[in-house]
């Protein structure tokens, strides 16, 4: 699909009976978040608020908060069919007969297209607001109700230990400065954050929290492991001021495109482009020239960052682990622009207790993933990122065992690849085992594990959103190795097989079902 865009992908889901219109009046703090938790919780429809108090523009939560509508904003029927393209594109096979190659064409084609194309217009700047900009007219929630609450600091002790954090000490650098702790805890929760590398120009994306404070005054929540903080941290160096544009809306892949966890230095929106099957149409800003954004996004906030301005405190917020992440220090940004379309809708999303429309973005990087984790890792055959463990948290993974200590050195190799090293939990199974049922594993976790034997327990970077690490964002993590033990993995006994009824008799009771009479 060529550019596209929000109002599309929203016309698209009502069409299908995939999207509710609400039209009565609903309050932005609080009461949307509790009506949305509801809804997608019971697996129910996308939701457009025509009538939020107080505020000018409607609102649209829960765009993604299925599996349908998550295939429907990547073009596909299915996950496993993004994976599938995905992998042909990492590991293409070479075409040898020119029949072969005639065929390989229109997909040579495609790649040459996936590029973001930058263009001169685009609507997300019908209309234009500079000296005017308030960016406390955008119709942002509060989703829980400690949001914003500073009294939820971090510890006393535990901001001690930070402050003596090396790479807080950088981000910091000047006094700590806790003012301006004027707003209601307000969050735009939906927006891709653009930036560019000072030094190499790369573009990158992240979907990362922005806490409005006033007009022109906002903190953006990007996690040091995260790449906006990395370039943030190249600007530091240089004592250069950072330009950075969050952009909500334009084609419906370019929520999930943020959240994608690429490799550092590979742009979101040419991965964008290829999901897309077209190029990302971008438009420059008006006010920070140096960045791009979709031209049919619905809004765009402009600004930059000071490097060597005092952070501000922003959070807490009721966050994807189902806790509150509490307040802490992060860059201000001062908006210089908000650009919009002449009759823009408000797109944001609220995190809590699984399930929320963020498992669904996850489930769909589960899966896209899967074929890039397989290159790193040959070892696994598929793995699960289970709903209660939120991501980060628990891992089970499935892998053909062929030697002594393989899942050992499996847990070690996710530990070493990209936000999969974030994982606390790790379990590794045989091969016949369904990793996509929790109950199945934890049945082969109580059966074949001997805790003394097969539980290595490390340590590492974890997320920073983990609140039961001593230290923010370092903490232990665990790897249980449920596979069969086989001779070379310590003093075994004669391992047992697991219990199958033989094939020609599941065979025999299939074929005379019915005349047992059951
Ligand atoms: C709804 C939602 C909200 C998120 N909020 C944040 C956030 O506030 N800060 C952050 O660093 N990451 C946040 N993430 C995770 C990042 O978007 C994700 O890890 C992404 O891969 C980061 O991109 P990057 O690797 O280019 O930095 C959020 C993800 C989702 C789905
Ligand atoms: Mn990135």
């Amino acid at each position: 699909m060529p550019a596209g865009d929000l109002q599309t992908f929203v016309s698209q889901l009502e069409q299908r009976g995939l999207l509710k219109r609400v039209r009565a009046e609903v309050d932005p703090i609080l009461e949307i978040s509790e009506i949305t938790d509801r809804v997608t919780k019971a697996g129910g429809p996308a939701l457009l608020f025509e009538n939020v108090r107080g505020q000018e523009w409607p609102l649209l939560i829960n765009t993604f908060g299925t599996r349908e509508r998550m295939c429907l904003s990547l073009e596909s029927n299915s996950l496993e069919d993004v994976a599938a393209r995905v992998k042909s594109l990492i590991k293409p096979e070479i075409p040898t007969t020119l029949m072969q190659k005639l065929k390989k064409l229109p997909e040579l084609a495609q790649l040459g297209s996936l590029p973001p194309k930058v263009v001169k217009r685009g609507v997300c700047q019908e209309v234009v607001k500079t000296t005017d900009a308030d960016v406390t007219r955008l119709p942002a929630i509060r989703c829980w109700p400690h949001d914003g609450d500073v009294s939820l600091l971090v510890s006393d002790e535990a901001q001690d230990r930070l402050k003596r954090e090396p790479w807080f000490d950088a981000l910091a650098k000047s006094a700590y400065a806790p003012t301006e702790q004027t707003a209601p805890g307000r969050y735009i929760t939906l927006g891709g954050v653009y930036t560019k590398d000072p030094e190499t120009g790369d573009r990158n994306i992240g979907m990362y929290r922005v806490q409005i404070f006033g007009p022109k005054l906002c903190a953006m929540h990007w996690h040091m492991h995260h790449d906006g903080a990395r370039h943030f941290r190249k600007y530091q160096r240089r004592g250069e001021r950072m330009p950075i544009a969050v952009a909500l809306g334009g084609p419906a892949i370019m929520p999930y495109a943020a959240t994608c966890p690429l490799p550092p230095d590979i742009d979101e929106c040419l991965f964008a482009g290829f999901l897309n099957r077209g190029a990302i149409e971008l438009v420059p800003c008006v006010s920070q020239s140096t960045i791009e954004v979709p031209a049919t996004a619905e809004f765009v906030i402009e600004g930059y960052i000071d490097p060597t301005e005092a952070p501000v405190i922003e959070g807490p917020f009721g966050d994807h682990t189902g806790f509150y992440s509490l307040a802490d220090y992060y860059p201000r940004l001062h908006v210089t622009a908000l650009t919009h379309r002449r009759n823009p809708i408000y797109p944001t999303t609220i995190v809590g207790k699984p399930p929320q429309e963020d498992f669904w973005l996850g489930k769909a990087t589960e899966r896209i993933f899967l074929p890039m984790l397989q290159m790193l890792i040959p070892d696994i055959i598929d793995y699960n990122l289970p709903m209660f463990g939120c991501f980060h948290n628990c891992a089970f993974v499935k892998i053909r065992k062929e030697y002594p200590f393989q899942a050992r050195r499996v847990m070690s190799a996710i530990w070493g690849a990209g936000q999969m090293a974030f994982t606390k939990f790790i379990v590794v199974v045989d091969e016949h085992v369904d990793v996509q049922n929790e109950q199945a594993v934890w049945f082969q976790v109580c059966s074949n594990v001997d805790p003394q034997r097969d539980i290595t327990i490390t340590q590492g970077p974890l997320d920073i959103l983990d609140h039961a690490t001593p230290v923010m964002g370092v903490g232990g993590k665990i790897g249980i190795d449920a596979t069969r033990k086989i001779p070379g993995e310590g003093q075994i006994r004669r391992w047992p097989d697991e219990l199958e009824m033989s094939a020609s008799i599941k065979e025999l009771v299939s074929r005379r079902w019915a005349e047992y009479g059951l």
